[in-house]
């Protein structure tokens, strides 16, 4: 636990946290012990969520027994996944693996009930009914490899799902006064625990002054199903205060997105090392704030984290209001051009954007993360056809950029989704 103290707190407060990175690894002890936590969570839901209960515990026994067997051999679990690959053949059962990611898909569950949890409470929703979000949850991570009669099995037990107000019961000890702020940050910060330990989730960070469309931008990356005339239908946002995550399931894997506000621009540089790719967005229509977005982006790009490390996917957002410079002429004022051919050795793309109608305008320049993870001619060659580049992206690109294929999926979903003038 991370408080010895015995006063009652927060559930989310006292739960074992997921352990950073260690040099790209996870400590399998660290792990497992922080999965139990996730465990503990889900026997708050109740009953009907005792065979999720029972299967995690399950898997979290047969990981531990073999860490157990070699603490040294297996302290790390990716080293558990070569042992089995090494000395077992393709069609023997890779008892560790498949453990892990059983575990691995029950926990991306919980998580991202979780953060649909706090988005509820974020855009000030505070449904009382949960089943839709257990429901998504479930339709992103297990459902898909569990059969008909699972799936029945597992919708009858999201009846017995809790409602809002018994689960914030349980959440907080059941003070009488609950701050539901409080609760919903302590959530938070778990959820960020769990994601900078987890190697099938990408970090991707999101930052650009304040007001730019950064909150818009993800809720509408994260809306995995939705429907065409959802554009029409422009979710609320509030100035984020700290920070903000969601997950966005690719065909691949699970991104997460942390957005840190523009109110904490001083700090941003405190999160570069521990992401994998940034997203900078920028208000393209605001004449009056363009000079401080140019600013704080060559400022980060000049960050020792960023610069030729960290690919970036620059947002030019907003193009659906009418001002009174050119693209042209913002790029010119934002610099962009320049910026990339000082640096050719940085990977960067530039995306004009808007997230009110869903159109997106994408134009590949000699930097770009795709033009390089390629060779450009594959790229030039596809990209007047994008969804068959969409597909290329997430199946050929090398390890190290498969993320960018999340991002990607940006441009990919904004710019197929019929635009209703
Ligand atoms: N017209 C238009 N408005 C947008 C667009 N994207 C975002 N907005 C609006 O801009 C305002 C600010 O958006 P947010 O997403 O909250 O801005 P943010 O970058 O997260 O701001 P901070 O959290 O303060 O850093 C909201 O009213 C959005 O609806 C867009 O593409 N077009
Ligand atoms: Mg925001």
């Amino acid at each position: 636990m991370n408080d010895t103290n015995n006063e009652k707190k927060e559930f989310f407060e006292s739960c074992v946290y997921f352990p950073r990175l260690n040099s790209d690894r996870i400590q399998t002890i660290d792990f497992l012990n922080a999965s139990k936590s996730v465990v503990q969570f889900v026997e708050l839901l109740g009953k009907g969520f005792l065979p999720v209960r029972h299967d995690m515990n399950g898997n979290i026994d047969k990981l531990m027994k073999i860490y157990e067997t070699n603490e040294q051999k297996f302290a790390f679990l990716d080293q558990i996944v070569s042992e089995e690959k090494q000395t077992l053949s393709e069609s023997d059962f890779h008892l560790g693996t498949d453990a892990l990611i059983w575990l691995t898909r029950a926990l991306d569950y919980n998580l991202i009930f979780l953060s649909l949890f706090v988005s509820d409470f974020e855009e000030e929703k505070r449904s009382e009914d949960l089943s839709d979000y257990f429901a998504k949850a479930y339709d992103q991570t297990l459902k898909k490899y569990h059969n008909w009669f699972v799936q029945q099995i597992v919708s009858l037990c999201l009846l017995s799902a809790p409602n809002r107000s018994s689960l914030l019961k349980c959440l907080t000890s059941e003070k009488p006064t609950i701050d539901e702020k409080i609760t919903f940050a302590a959530i938070n910060e778990y959820l960020i625990s769990s994601i900078t330990c987890n190697l099938l989730k990408t970090m991707i960070l999101c930052v650009g002054p304040t007001g730019s469309g950064k909150t818009l931008l993800l809720k509408r990356l994260q809306d995995i199903d939705f429907q065409i005339n959802n554009y029409l239908d422009i979710p609320s946002t509030v100035s984020t205060v700290g920070t903000n995550i969601v997950f966005i399931k690719t065909k691949t894997k699970t991104l997460s997105i942390e957005e840190v506000g523009g109110s904490m621009a001083e700090i941003w540089s405190q999160y570069y090392g521990d992401c994998q790719a940034i997203i900078y967005v920028i208000d393209s229509t605001n004449l009056s704030t363009i000079g401080d977005s140019c600013v704080s982006l060559f400022q980060m790009m000049s960050d020792t984290n960023v610069k030729n490390i960290k690919p970036v996917l620059i947002v030019l957002n907003k193009t659906d209001i009418n001002c009174s410079a050119s693209k042209e002429e913002i790029r010119y004022l934002l610099m962009i051009d320049h910026l990339i051919d000082s640096l050719p050795d940085q990977k960067v793309d530039v995306f004009d954007v808007s997230c009110v109608t869903g159109k997106v305008v994408y134009k590949p320049n000699p930097n770009s993360i795709f033009m390089r993870s390629y060779g450009g001619y594959l790229f030039l060659g596809l990209c007047g056809a994008a969804v068959v580049c969409h597909q290329l992206r997430v199946k050929y690109l090398p390890p190290g950029h498969r993320f960018l294929a999340g991002v990607s999926r940006l441009g990919y979903k904004l710019h197929f989704t019929p635009v209703k003038d």
